[in-house]
């Protein structure tokens, strides 16, 4: 290969490199009483969520694709995360769960979906299940 075409290819993925850094999005969830607004958030792998107006709530992670963190957040403070494993990620507010107040993170492809299915949940967490589950479908 002459010095040329090296420096071409470089020079290109150098460039394809920090595109994808540079778009690497981050989606914004608030807290509205006690829901998660939006309740779902798409995203691909490498991109970040923010949980924003959390003077009450926390995020814990219940059910999550296989290896990734299952963190919990501290009771009022805004978070964000930077999700790199694929899957649904399925949590819920720790003191307003019985509300149904949780949500839904899924990254990429659904690869945890019939886990999800088989996942023995009930009461407000199971609410929000289902609903990962009925967005996980549609994909
Ligand atoms: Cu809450």
């Amino acid at each position: 290969m002459t010095k040329l075409k090296t420096a071409l290819i470089t020079g290109l993925l150098l460039s394809v490199l920090s595109f994808s850094t540079a778009f690497a999005a981050d989606k914004t969830v608030m807290a509205q009483a006690v829901k998660f607004e939006p309740m779902v958030v798409e995203i691909s792998p490498g991109d970040s969520v923010s949980w924003r107006n959390m003077p009450t709530h926390n995020v814990q992670m219940m059910l999550v694709p296989k290896g990734a963190d299952k963190f919990t957040t501290k009771l009022g403070d805004n978070f964000s995360h930077k999700f790199e494993k694929e899957g649904v990620y399925v949590y819920q507010c720790d003191p307003h769960i019985g509300y149904g107040m949780g949500g839904v993170v899924i990254v990429g492809n659904p690869v945890n979906l019939d886990a999800l299915k088989s996942a023995e949940v009930s009461g407000g967490l199971g609410r929000v299940l289902d609903e990962a589950i009925k967005s996980a479908e549609k994909m």
